[in-house]
């Protein structure tokens, strides 16, 4: 019996046979009498049995992709931030409306069913988001892609707020069993650490190693109106069975039970602080774990077709998601030379073809570089290569350009002041034959700045590739109201092609269809609202105008200077309560990393001012401020539909990209933006005078810093900021305890305010009164903001993907011809591909 014998066919595919298999699944997977199952089984049972038929496309597209030889794209990533799957899996196949037949039928109260799934929530942030949104656009695009991670116990924590500070709790996400994962314990390859380096000619044994397994775990990732998938493979960690036996066997069984316990510790938690490198043991564990697992596997699978390694870069490439990977490099030499048997030079031919490299950040305390003793000591053969590999890479700089010893010692893989350290970020660069930075203000900064030697010796190795983000996720899951009143006036191929947005422009000066614009916006609004109210007890006004602010805390990304104008905003309302205000609502969301003093001052000081604020009664509706606990990817979806005002205001050079400011343009809102990361793009795209532009430029953040800023200067000519700041250091907002918020005054007046708050904050102030007048004219605010709608089809990560498969990997759809019984009988909703 083949697949095709084996699968229901989309004819019987209906909602009877979907009822049958969700019942099936409850009682026989997982033993529940279907009369006492609660809503949580329902939607496992439900998951499992859309799971089936994500697992047959996976199949198909497996073997699809063998027959045709696809070149393979792996995406090396130490974070997937997916979210939810249900909706989304229901999106791709196009069973939505059976599957909620299906349910109602059962007696299963639905419309509130996804709420129940808990997020994977394995990432930080923007880093692990695009990685997400990266594997959903692979699949839709037809590649033969793959992700490779690490299958986290615990991610991301949990933010509570008491008392108006940030409490962590963990994220045992996987305590009620993840449907949509496919344990494979016949996968699983043995990963070292530790022990010496034996040399045999110039391949080298690598021995008394202490070792772990990685087991793997799948997860198909449902491509759009596409029958193709791909698969996301994070690993596990497991002791060694034989290890742990000698150990059972020497008598100690508790110090074998903590043995196997440290070694499953690798797997075991998602570094939750993106701020600094901890430069902590673990993590490099961590990220030798999955490399290591990775590269087995990905050797393991060509091996199996082809038997030239040479070839390796032909069917190969391996894409690095910042540096976390990069020992990826290190471990393929490895494999080619002691393993392999291929001389050194050949080998690192080979390495440099397969390897491409994005960078994320510019912010030196976040880029990687790992102590020469510490990697010594854990990976002593991968040490020993980056030393050889620095030694051809110095050798080949000095033939280019004499024995400039400055510049050695400035691109040298071994950082030399101090303590030595390996610089990840060099290595990446080095090995790759391509690296790019993620908008095109980051690229080329990224060239001027930590990799401005490099730019000069490899040119043609550094390009940019614009993020983007899935429409699937982001505007036809998070925004069912604008979703169908764009489908009615454009179709639904924007879904796929999201380009064709661009055919709102002509809708844009429309009344009627701004009237259902605004109404659909309302409607989102107004569910974040009674979110708001069942979870905090605010009523929030939903025709008030929602200033939106949801990201990482971080002070680069200036939530205090937003903190600023709410301030400010309060006391010009206090001091004329009758004069016309807009009413304001302003939304915070975000979580700080647990060792960031800082970022937690500025939730406490965000929860302090919205105390005061929503409690004043000369305020009245004029202004809510409102921090929402635990910001994630479901709530995302929830908060960005809802936005009337997007703040992207990061300090202009810092922000690499951001992918928040897409997803709110997308859905409707207005940007108020530094001319920072892809604000700059999107300012071409939906026009300068639809987005709120102000402050100093990178350029002028440069000058202004070399001229030596003075802070303080600008607090004494402004007599507004002054008070605001005096109110921080006095203790206005924080009576219980006056001396509070004396160290974030402290940070902008006396230390130098090193992202220049007080720089921008008339600017900022200044075109928040615009953005009043704007929403004063609703007409005119909403033919702008459905000019950003219109203005966001270059921001599908569908455009970034076939940019990168196009310029680096090389690579090229698979074509997945449905099987003959299925032609015809496909029961998606029609015109879904838009081709
Ligand atoms: C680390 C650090 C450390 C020092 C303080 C500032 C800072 C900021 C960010 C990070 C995390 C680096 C990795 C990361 O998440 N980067 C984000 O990647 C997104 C996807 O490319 C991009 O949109 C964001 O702008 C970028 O911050």
């Amino acid at each position: 019996m083949n697949l095709t014998d084996l699968k229901q066919d989309d004819a019987a595919d209906g909602v009877a046979t979907l009822k049958r298999s969700i019942a099936s699944k409850l009682t026989y997977t997982m033993g529940k009498d279907p009369a006492a199952a609660q809503p949580q089984d329902w939607l496992h049972a439900t998951a499992l049995a859309v799971h089936d038929r994500l697992l047959e496309r996976g199949m198909q597209t497996e073997a699809a992709q063998a027959r045709q030889d696809a070149k393979r794209v792996y995406y090396m990533s130490i974070e997937f931030l997916i979210g939810r799957s249900f909706t989304n899996a229901l999106l791709a196949l196009g069973i939505q409306g059976d599957v909620r037949q299906a349910l109602v039928e059962l007696g299963v109260d639905v419309a509130r069913l996804p709420d129940l799934e808990p997020d994977a929530a394995l990432g930080n942030g923007g880093l692990g988001r695009l990685a997400a949104c990266f594997l959903d656009s692979m699949a839709t695009l037809g590649l033969a892609g793959m992700g490779y991670g690490i299958r986290y116990d615990y991610g991301m924590f949990k933010q509570r707020i008491v008392d108006g500070r940030q409490v962590e709790t963990p994220d045992y996400w996987l305590a009620r069993g993840n449907p949509w994962e496919v344990a494979r314990p016949d996968v699983q390859y043995r990963v070292r650490f530790g022990g010496r380096v034996e040399a045999d000619g110039e391949r080298m044994n690598w021995v008394d190693t202490h070792d772990v397994l990685a087991m793997a775990y799948d997860t198909i990732v449902p491509g759009y109106a596409t029958d193709a998938t791909n698969t996301l493979r994070l690993w596990s960690a497991r002791a060694d069975r034989e290890f742990d036996l000698a150990a059972f066997n020497g008598g100690n069984y508790v110090a074998a039970v903590e043995a196997k316990n440290g070694a499953e510790n690798i797997s075991r938690v998602l570094y939750p602080d993106d701020s600094t490198l901890a430069g902590r043991e673990l993590r490099v564990r961590q990220e030798y774990f999955f490399c290591a697992a990775s590269l087995q596997d990905i050797v393991g699978r060509f091996l199996a077709k082809y038997d030239d390694l040479d070839l390796l870069p032909e069917h190969v490439a391996i894409h690095l998601n910042d540096t976390h990977p990069v020992l990826a490099i290190p471990e393929l030499m490895r494999i080619l030379i002691d393993e392999q048997g291929l001389p050194f030079a050949r080998a690192w031919t080979i390495v440099q073809k397969v390897f491409s490299y994005t960078n994320h950040t510019l912010m030196q305390e976040a880029l990687e570089t790992w102590p020469v003793d510490m990697l010594g000591r854990l990976l002593p053969r991968h040490l020993q290569l980056i030393f050889d590999i620095n030694a051809i890479f110095i050798e080949s700089i000095t033939e280019e350009y004499g024995a400039d010893v400055d510049l050695m010692r400035r691109v040298s893989l071994i950082d030399e002041h101090g303590e030595r350290r390996v610089r990840m970020g060099y290595l990446a660069v080095v090995a790759s034959h391509k690296v790019n930075g993620v908008s095109a203000l980051h690229s080329d900064l990224m060239k001027q700045s930590i990799f401005a030697d490099f730019a000069r010796m490899y040119p043609q190795r550094f390009n940019n590739k614009t993020n983007g983000i899935t429409p699937r996720r982001w505007l036809s899951q998070a925004n069912p109201a604008l979703s169908a009143l764009i489908d009615e006036r454009i179709g639904r191929g924007w879904r796929r092609h999201l380009e064709q947005l661009a055919g709102l422009r002509e809708s844009a000066a429309d009344p009627v269809f701004g009237l259902r614009f605004r109404a659909a916006k309302l409607v989102n609004k107004q569910r974040l609202a009674q979110y708001v109210q069942e979870h905090l007890g605010l009523t929030l006004d939903p025709t008030s105008l929602f200033d939106v602010q949801v990201k990482r805390i971080h002070e680069y990304k200036r939530q205090l200077l937003n903190v600023l104008h709410v301030i400010t905003r309060y006391n010009r309302i206090v001091a004329d309560p009758h004069a016309d205000w807009v009413p304001r609502t302003v939304v915070f969301a975000g979580k700080a990393a647990s060792a960031y003093h800082m970022a937690k001052q500025i939730i406490k000081l965000i929860n302090d001012v919205a105390t005061t604020v929503n409690n004043d009664p000369r305020v009245g509706d004029k202004l809510k401020v409102v921090f929402i606990p635990n910001y994630s990817v479901s709530l995302a979806e929830i908060i960005m539909p809802a936005a009337d005002l997007s703040e992207q205001i990061s300090t202009a050079g810092t922000e690499a990209s951001g992918t928040g400011n897409m997803k709110f343009a997308l859905n409707g809102a207005l940007t108020i933006g530094t001319l920072d990361g892809a604000n700059v793009e999107m300012r071409e795209s939906v026009g300068a005078d639809n987005i709120f532009i102000f402050g100093n430029t990178t350029e002028q953040v440069d000058a202004l810093r070399a001229q030596g800023y003075r802070p303080g200067a600008i607090v004494e000519q402004d007599a507004e900021l002054r008070q605001v700041l005096e109110q921080l250091r006095d203790g206005a907002f924080s009576p219980d305890d006056k001396g509070r918020f004396q160290s974030i005054y402290d940070v902008l007046v006396q230390w130098g305010d090193h992202y220049l708050l007080l720089a921008d904050y008339a600017a900022y102030v200044a075109a928040q009164d615009q953005v009043d007048r704007l929403y004063r004219q609703p007409e005119e605010w909403t033919r702008k903001a459905i000019l950003n709608v219109a203005g966001m089809g270059g921001f599908s990560s569908d455009r970034t993907i076939a940019e990168y498969a196009e310029d680096i990997w090389h690579a090229r759809p698979v074509d997945l011809a449905p099987p003959p019984e299925r032609r015809g009988g496909d029961r998606r909703a029609p015109d879904v591909s838009g081709a």
